[in-house]
């Protein structure tokens, strides 16, 4: 066995293959066992030859297959990258495929020292200014990763986050993985969808919980005339890789509970689709003898999903007949309607996801009350409106009837909430109640085909599910993660609190296999995305010495060469100005000195070309902490209240010198 390459081994085998060939090597003399193969696995009191260790730790064959499908042997790479909502931590996770092993964690919208996000003064300034009502906020519940597209595929350039309890959306750029614009919803105080359109034109950003427009106070009676759900249309400009809230709209919907929301693609390109629950206008009743809200909202035996035209949103923005409010175009219902870009289509009893197929014909609804999935077709949704004659909600948007359009369903079981596809003509759904995963076949046009396959036990309660490129234009990969609310018996206790658990699953074969379960040291990640490695060229080290990681520009007023930098501190009117650079083992200056009472403005830039070869920076008393990566200026700012002597220090381990490598604040 330990001659064979492992490459070869792997392609291959089949379910459970794998295990029976090394089971079968392990038995044959010439396998080199015996403990003598100088190159076969040895691990002290596990045996010395593979079924020695196999039989010590009580392996079956699927766990063999399983440990051989996923293990990355140290110094080889991933085959792909995994971006993972931090649920309630409020960032982003970057977890390498098949391995599971955690590669970053990004922080975006709560500060997180290691990165010195929120500890800088411009990650400070992007917290401030995404603050609500002038309060910085420093926590964010992420949901949903969107990576950037082109034509309809991830391109590997920016990943967009949501903050479902401040309605927030951020960019991430993948050349450097870190977080480089926070904007806020003017509308809305609560969001759930998050996806982007398929050149990455907007980002669709979808309310959650409805309230009056504009964060103001409206009494819960007035909730059917007052409160409303929004769709906001981001514009992402490629070219500053920022969001342009300026060019950015919104579409007001009615105060039904919006939930997820997905592009169209290829045959449905153009449009968004976003579903929904409590169309029964539910308020909470509970606090004075009513029913609670999740009775209330749950009466109705049909939602709506909405269907919105935004090409056609677009173009009435760019015409000039939209009006801005609270700085942004908003687009009323009643124009929405005049202008025939929104419409609802009924959908079973509070579903959840909403997923457009990678052809971009078909809508698929999962029922999570219902343990059907709905599949309905675009080009019907299209003649039915072209019908026209359409019977209208109680806010007047046209309801595009469920018979005309709905082609499928398919029984997958219980809680149905997600869905993803791979490239074999297999769509997948989550199961939250059954704790599974269910394969079913996608038909055609006329509803032929949709059938149920399979299912696979999931450790436990799914919610969302994840495939390679599984909500593009074209999946691939053999793998579907399921990513788990609660993992009960699957880890070592820590405590009440149990670890969030991704479990990795392959698809390749005619039954699904478990392969490995992931403990997130997290918040619940709720969704992830999934893309192919060679996709993302990240930089190893900042393009210039000076290179400004929120800017994306060099500094001028950044150190670029410690030899002939003008060191020390300049009174600079109202601020002292620092400009000093690190390189291993120095800081260059190495003593700052200010009165006190100084509004220090500090520019430390990381001169190294070296790549990996990182500094930090943190003084004590100020809360300050900073990453410092190689040609990149890091920007502090504080005022030198207190008199005293500080001792600052480079944070990472970076040379034999890293423990000299410190210098003095002295505040006189
Ligand atoms: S989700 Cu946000 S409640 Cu199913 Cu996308 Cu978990």
């Amino acid at each position: 066995m330990s001659s064979i390459d492992r490459k070869k081994f792997v392609t291959t085998l089949g379910a459970g293959g794998a295990a029976a060939a090394l089971l079968a090597g392990c038995n044959s003399p010439q396998s080199g066992s015996g403990g003598s193969s100088p190159s076969g696995p040895s691990i002290a009191g596990l045996g010395s030859d593979a079924r020695g260790i196999i039989s010590a730790r009580q392996l079956s064959p699927a766990d063999v297959t399983a440990a051989l499908k996923t293990y990355v042997p140290s110094g080889k790479l991933d085959d792909f990258y995994m971006f993972a909502s931090g649920g309630h931590s409020g960032q982003l996770l970057v977890i390498g495929l098949p391995s599971m092993r955690l590669l970053k964690t990004i922080p975006v919208f709560t500060p997180d020292p290691y990165d010195g996000w929120g500890y800088n003064a411009p990650s400070r300034k992007v917290l401030a200014d995404a603050g609500v009502d002038g309060k910085t906020i420093t926590h964010g519940d992420t949901h949903h990763p969107a990576l950037s597209e082109t034509n309809g595929d991830y391109d590997g350039e920016y990943v967009f986050i949501n903050d479902k309890v401040n309605a927030r959306v951020a960019v991430v750029s993948l050349k450097d993985f870190q977080c480089k614009q926070i904007v806020k919803n003017p509308f809305i105080l609560s969001n759930h969808g998050n996806c982007v359109t398929p050149n990455t034109e907007y980002v669709i950003e979808s309310s959650q919980y409805a309230t009056p427009l504009g964060w103001g106070y409206a009494p819960l009676s007035e909730y059917k005339s007052t409160y409303r759900g929004i769709a906001t249309y981001w514009k992402f400009d490629r070219k500053t890789g920022k969001i342009d809230p300026e060019r950015s709209f919104s579409i007001e919907l009615p105060p039904y509970f919006q939930d997820l929301t997905d592009a169209g693609k290829l045959a449905s390109d153009g449009w968004a689709f976003t579903n929904s629950f409590n169309t029964e206008l539910a308020t909470p009743e509970d606090y004075r003898g009513g029913p609670p809200i999740e009775v209330g909202a749950s009466q109705n035996d049909m939602d709506f999903m909405h269907a919105m035209n935004w090409r056609k949103a677009e173009a009435l923005v760019k015409s000039g007949r939209v009006e801005k409010k609270n700085g942004m175009y908003l687009i009323p219902i009643a124009q929405a309607v005049a202008e025939d870009l929104l419409f609802l289509i009924p959908e079973p009893k509070s579903p959840h996801g909403v997923d457009i197929s990678p052809d971009g014909k078909y809508m698929i609804v999962s029922g999570k009350l219902d343990p059907h999935i709905t599949i309905y077709s675009f080009a019907r949704m299209q003649s039915a409106i072209a019908a026209g004659g359409l019977k209208k909600d109680r806010y007047g948007i046209p309801i595009v009837p469920f018979e005309k359009v709905k082609i499928a369903q398919i029984k997958v079981g219980l809680g149905p909430l997600h869905v993803q596809f791979d490239d074999r003509g297999y769509g997948y759904s989550s199961l939250f109640l059954d704790s599974a995963i269910a394969r079913w076949k996608v038909g055609d046009e006329n509803g032929n085909g949709w059938e149920l396959v399979d299912t696979i036990p999931v450790q436990y309660n799914v919610g969302h599910l994840g495939a390679p490129h599984g909500d593009t234009v074209k999946p691939r990969g053999s793998y579907v993660m399921a990513y788990n609310k609660w993992s009960l018996d699957r880890f070592r206790q820590v405590g009440p609190m149990y670890p969030r658990n991704f479990q990795l699953i392959d698809i390749a074969g005619d039954t699904m296999q478990m392969l490995y379960d992931m403990p997130i040291g997290q918040a619940e990640p709720h969704y992830a995305q999934t893309i192919e490695a060679s996709l993302i060229k990240p930089w190893a080290v900042y393009p210039k010495v000076g290179f400004d990681p929120m800017t994306m520009q060099v500094d001028p007023k950044a150190a670029t060469i410690p030899a002939t930098i003008d060191t020390g501190t300049h009174d600079a009117g109202d601020h002292y100005e620092v400009t000093m650079a690190v390189v291993r083992s120095h800081f260059q200056p190495d003593v700052v000195q200010v009165p006190v009472g100084a509004k220090v403005v500090w520019r430390l830039t990381n001169v190294e070309r070296a790549t990996n070869a990182m500094h930090g920076l943190a003084i004590p008393g100020y809360n300050i902490s900073v990453s410092s990566e190689p040609g990149a200026v890091q920007i502090m700012e504080f005022v030198a209240d207190k008199a005293g002597v500080y001792p600052f220090y480079c944070t990472d381990f970076c040379s034999a010198l890293h423990l000299e490598i410190m210098g003095y604040l002295l505040v006189k």
